[in-house]
């Protein structure tokens, strides 16, 4: 397994605690944190975000399906267990898509002078909006922090009835998508750290999935992890189950991000079910790659 991310990224941080709660040894590339991305994008076809799974020549894009993948490959310990999966989901979502957006916008906005300098231009770009200044990014962020505050006291009230982990009595996936959202607060400086401080409970949550660790990385040159995607065939495709509505196996496909980061990918349907889409592609310098997006999130048409 290759896991193609960067140090500061929340959620290359929940892959990499997925990756060390299953005990994983794993292959590490460090991406740069804005586009381009060279010795990516030969990988996924186009789509950028961070981060990536790569194994062989398949390749496994957003943390929704990366998740599942390594729950596929490596079912023990579990993240999904079935009476809590599916409240997991949606804490999950909740995290994802209503806390994180609030929070990134205030930790940024917080942390200007150690980012990358190029960063807010890049992510501008990437949601389509123009670049903000440096004062647009203080008032963001002011307007965020009133966001953030009641929500990380949502998170302590979820755990105010003794339960030892986010969705009940053991971990789910909703811990690491609540986690790498607080986990932000302090990647960067501790500068913000004193929203934790009223919140013991939540402190010592934390601890309990940082202790997940990282699994084994070995790092190793993207040109390295190009050359085994060149080198490999992708697996067999997986029996389909389309909906009426969907395009069949085989057919020409288009996919995108529906939120942002929307860069297209464009190949062949490899195979489609409710949760998982495959699309077969021939890169000019990675070969050929099957290149995985969660349903969910995404947009995909015929083209
Ligand atoms: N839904 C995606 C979101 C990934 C995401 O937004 N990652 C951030 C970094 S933490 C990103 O891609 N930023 C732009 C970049 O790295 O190019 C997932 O779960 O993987």
């Amino acid at each position: 397994m290759i896991l193609h991310h960067y140090d500061f990224s929340n959620y290359s941080e929940k892959a990499r605690l997925a990756l060390g709660y299953k005990k994983l040894a794993w292959r590490s590339v460090v991406i740069p944190p804005v586009a381009p991305k060279p010795d990516l994008t030969p990988l996924t076809g186009g789509y950028r975000r961070t981060p990536v799974l790569q194994i062989g020549a398949d390749v496994y894009c957003d943390t929704a399906l990366i998740v599942r993948e390594l729950e596929r490959r490596e079912p023990e310990p579990t993240l999904f267990p079935p009476h809590l999966a599916a409240l997991a989901d949606a804490i999950a979502y909740w995290s994802e898509n209503r806390l994180f957006r609030p929070m990134s916008l205030y930790v940024s906005g917080n942390n200007m002078d150690v980012l990358p300098p190029n960063l807010q231009a890049d992510r501008a770009r990437m949601r389509g909006l123009p670049e903000p200044d440096a004062a647009t990014m203080a008032r963001a962020a002011a307007r965020s922090a009133t966001h953030v505050r009641p929500q990380i006291a949502a998170v302590d009230s979820m755990l105010a009835d003794g339960r030892a982990w986010i969705a009940g009595d053991a971990p789910t996936i909703a811990d690491l998508a609540v986690y790498h959202a607080l986990w932000f607060i302090t990647a960067r400086t501790d500068r913000l750290a004193h929203e934790l401080a009223p919140y013991a409970r939540i402190r010592d949550w934390m601890a309990k999935v940082r202790a997940f660790g990282h699994g084994a990385p070995t790092p190793i040159t993207a040109q390295d992890a190009i050359a085994e995607a060149k080198a490999g065939t992708p697996e067999p495709a997986r029996p389909s189950t389309p909906q009426p509505e969907d395009p069949k196996p085989g057919a020409r496909v288009r996919i995108r991000a529906d939120d942002y980061g929307c860069d297209p990918v464009e190949g062949e349907l490899a195979f489609i079910t409710d949760r998982e889409i495959a699309i077969r592609r021939v890169d000019p310098v990675a070969g050929e790659i099957v290149v995985h997006f969660p349903r969910l999130g995404y947009d995909l048409r015929p083209f």
